[in-house]
């Protein structure tokens, strides 16, 4: 097929009739990626401050793991589970080893890893711990962000990624977001298979809770029972400045050190996203045996999980991770970015708030959270040379690749905030 050069606003128009509208894009049609910068069709340069929600940590197109998926792709791409393959073993080893848990089960996209979360929770409920059968209930928090299945929107309660989708599937409570006492009363009252919890809610608009609050869902958990689960899908691989976000506050070394005072070990760990440094989908959960020996041979799977293209990407992924020292960097440039930003904010009306950790960053806009402020501010930062995009109404999320120097940063941090002193609202 002749590869005619469309404009930018052509290929918007092409989506536009041949694409499900299930997605509101900036108008910006990005054509090539490159560490911290994209380049629009028209060639404009951009730095990325979503990095493709934390999926692009280590930068795009990084030679190393380009170089991992080339490699690959010459020799095996998939097999199926139908068949061992020479990739698979040496991936499920590393990556244990990396994170410290007996087992991994591969799965491809966040979602898959979620559900596959949630199927092992109760079984184990069901097989381990002798609930009775379909009583089993798995606590979520309110506000909370784990993909787009049926079951998973059963329990969100973002109206727009539920309604209509019923009938739900049930077992499922929500309770309070950082609130320790509002999970001790419902591990008290209902049958708790486990609790499933975002360590920093990222979607709901980088939500961090309180310091101790993992340690003590942990060890309510612990105490009840119940099964820990951390969704570590956008919080995970060293975005948050910790290789984990669930390790604390831990001098991690770009590889998770598991200080004993600080890293809350979950039960379960679901990643996806940078575990496979957006070359290729990959997710993954994490457990010891005890859990995950409860799933037996054609009780879970999936057509490509365990691929060995994708395991042979996410090895180099995570290796890029620890060499290149991004959890110490994601730390360092974190706290840049949030001084800077907390200095514009106590002189500029715009913006109310900044929250966020590692760079896992966000600030909230002075205005309504039905109004068009974040989304024109936006644009206008498009305009600027910076790409970012408003999660709920109005509430930006700012999350470069960790990749970033602290230059760069800097430079970023001018463009924000030159922007915003000089938006004229619509
Ligand atoms: C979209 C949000 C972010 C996730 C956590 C599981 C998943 C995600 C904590 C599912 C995925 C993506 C999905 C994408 C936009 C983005 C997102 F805005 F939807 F909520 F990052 F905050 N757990 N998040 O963040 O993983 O199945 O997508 O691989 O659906 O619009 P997935």
């Amino acid at each position: 097929m002749s590869e005619k050069n469309y404009s930018s606003k052509e290929l918007i128009e092409i989506e536009e009739k041949y694409g499900a509208h299930n997605y509101h894009p900036l108008p910006v049609v990005l054509a090539k990626g490159e560490g911290v910068h994209v380049w629009d069709v028209e060639g404009k340069k951009y730095y990325d401050f979503l990095s493709s929600y934390s999926a692009v940590n280590q930068g795009h197109c990084h030679p190393r793991i380009i170089g991992a998926l080339n490699d690959q792709a010459q020799k095996l791409t998939l097999t199926s589970r139908a068949f061992h393959n020479d990739v698979l073993g040496p991936y499920e080893k590393y990556a244990t080893d990396y994170f410290g848990f007996d087992k991994l089960l591969p799965m491809n996209s966040g979602a898959e890893a979620v559900e596959t979360a949630i199927k092992l929770t109760r079984k184990y409920a069901y097989e381990k711990r002798g609930i009775e059968a379909d009583k089993a209930v798995i606590l979520v928090a309110k506000e909370n962000f784990h993909g787009r299945t049926t079951t998973i929107v059963s329990f969100s309660n973002d109206d727009n990624a539920r309604d209509n989708y019923g009938p739900y599937t049930p077992g499922f409570v929500s309770i309070p977001y950082n609130d320790t006492e509002a999970l001790e009363k419902a591990l008290e009252k209902y049958t708790v298979a486990g609790f499933l919890v975002e360590p920093i809610q990222g979607e709901a608009g980088v939500n961090v809770p309180a310091d101790d609050y993992m340690k003590n869902a942990r060890d309510l958990c612990k105490k009840h029972d119940a099964l820990f689960i951390a969704d570590e899908i956008q919080t995970g691989i060293a975005r948050t400045g910790s290789l984990l976000a669930v390790c604390g506050n831990c001098s991690c070394e770009g590889h998770c050190e598991r200080q004993p005072e600080t890293y809350v070990k979950p039960d379960v760990l679901i990643l996806g996203k940078a575990i496979s440094g957006g070359v290729y989908p990959v997710s993954a959960v994490l457990a010891d045996d005890e859990v995950m020996e409860v799933i037996k041979p054609g009780q879970h799977g999936s057509t490509f999980g365990g691929n060995p293209l994708g395991s042979a990407v996410a090895m180099e992924s995570l290796e890029v991770v620890r060499d290149e020292k991004l959890a110490q960097n994601a730390r360092r440039l974190g706290e840049i970015f949030r001084t800077e930003m907390e200095a514009f904010a106590k002189e500029n009306g715009w913006v109310t708030l900044v929250r966020g950790k590692g760079l896992l960053n966000a600030i909230v806009i002075n205005d309504s959270e039905d109004s068009s402020t974040a989304w024109d501010i936006c644009v206008s930062l498009a305009d600027n040379g910076l790409l970012a995009k408003p999660t709920h109404g109005n509430i930006i999320r700012f999350a470069p690749p960790l990749v970033m120097t602290e230059e760069q940063l800097r430079e970023c941090v001018h463009i924000i905030t030159k922007t915003i002193s000089d938006f004229k609202k619509k």
